[in-house]
């Protein structure tokens, strides 16, 4: 490139001679002001001096003989049109693939990283969802190209959740015992699933079903299950000491179903436990089950499953399925505890919100909401 310095008055002016002398392809370089006549430092004058230069290598008159032609054949318009669609498609594609820095500084795809966000939004334990992306990236780069786009990744996720599972005692109570007994922190949804599990024992299943409560700290506690006793006509006692509940057990000794409720407490505190333990008598002949309602932390209902763990927690039953969008919690109890899942409730209205669990719904539950997420 020749570079030429055109002084003048002003910018506009030194705009003018370089326009004149190199035409309108002129590059400009760099701009200043600079000092011209004067007397020991007085009476001078501003000037601006502009360098500016030709490039060469471009050719003007061509570029310009290019743009005349794309005007006056609109055919070749089209065809070139058409030619930088496909680019900017090839262009998202790249976008898409381009590796993304997740947070342990490892590099996974787009596509991977996506599922691993939505996993983690969805609360899957960490230790559960970076051996799955990890392994969802390793079959994500095999299969590779088009085919990746139109591979069944729901089919494959879901193969691979439920290998994890311990599915052989999913689903709901069948009457393998007398006694069912239902624990769970505060207003979860205990004495509401009892009444849900009785109302099926006997309306639909035609079992004697009767209620044991040990829930003496509220008043209300002991009418509401009364209330629901009555309606499904069947008995109700309320044990006070361990006495009174080794005599109701008795009284019931021929029942089909026994169904226990207890008061909600805080059991991040262990001495609510053993509060319970001084009452309900937790022998074989009884099955515990765990209530956890979904709106809950998952490592709260960790803890809370770790501290009942010794009596044990046969089940657990995870209750407002329809006040959340979010069922990692659910996952990583299955899984990361092997713990059966028995119930899943959905809302207020007994006995209808309820049903029996089962692990392939549960994954569908969560890749359910991978929609809602993309
Ligand atoms: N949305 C929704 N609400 C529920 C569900 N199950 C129970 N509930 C409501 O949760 C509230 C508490 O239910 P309870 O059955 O009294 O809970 P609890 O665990 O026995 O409570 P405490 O005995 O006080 O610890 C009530 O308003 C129920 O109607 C459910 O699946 N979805
Ligand atoms: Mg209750």
């Amino acid at each position: 490139m020749k570079v030429k310095k055109y002084t003048a008055k002003s910018l506009p002016e030194a705009m003018k001679l370089v326009r004149a002398d190199l035409g309108s392809g002129a590059v400009i370089l760099n701009t200043r002001e600079v000092q011209a006549g004067g007397f020991l430092g007085f009476f001078t004058k501003k000037n601006i001096e502009i360098f500016a230069g030709l490039d060469q290598d471009i050719d003007y008159q061509a570029q310009k003989k290019q743009v005349k032609q794309v005007i006056s054949e609109p055919v070749q318009q089209v065809v070139q049109d058409e030619e930088l669609t496909k680019e900017i498609r090839q262009l998202k594609k790249m976008v898409h693939n381009l590796s993304v820095q997740n947070k342990e500084g490892d590099s996974y795809p787009a596509f991977v990283e996506q599922w691993r966000s939505f996993l983690q939004v969805q609360e899957i334990d960490s230790s559960i969802s970076e051996e799955l992306v990890s392994q969802l990236n390793s079959k994500y780069s095999a299969i590779d190209g088009p085919e990746a786009e139109n591979y069944d990744w729901n089919l494959w996720l879901t193969n691979w959740l439920s290998a994890r599972m311990k599915k052989s005692d999913f689903g709901g109570f069948h009457y393998e015992t007398k006694f069912l007994n239902l624990i769970g922190p505060t207003g979860v949804g205990k004495t509401t699933t009892i009444a849900k599990i009785g109302a099926k024992a006997v309306l639909k299943d035609g079992k004697k079903v009767a209620f044991i409560t040990t829930d003496t700290y509220r008043i209300a506690a002991i009418e509401q299950l009364k209330t629901y006793a009555e309606i499904l006509n069947i008995p109700c006692e309320v044990a006070y000491t361990a006495e009174d509940f080794k005599k109701a057990k008795e009284k019931f000794s021929d029942f089909d179903l026994v169904l226990v409720d207890s008061a909600g407490r805080n059991f991040l505190n262990r001495f609510y436990i053993e509060e319970l333990q001084r009452v309900v008598h937790f022998d074989k002949d009884m099955k515990n089950y765990l209530v956890l309602s979904l709106t809950s932390k998952y490592k709260d209902m960790e803890t809370i499953y770790s501290q009942f763990k010794s009596l044990p927690v046969h089940k657990v039953i995870f209750t407002k399925k329809d006040e959340t969008t979010t069922f990692g919690a659910m996952l990583n109890l299955a899984i990361s505890h092997s713990v059966p899942i028995g119930y899943i409730t959905n809302g207020q209205n007994v006995p209808d919100d309820m049903f029996e669990a089962d692990s392939e719904e549960l994954i569908q539950m969560l890749l359910k909401e991978k929609l809602k997420h993309d």
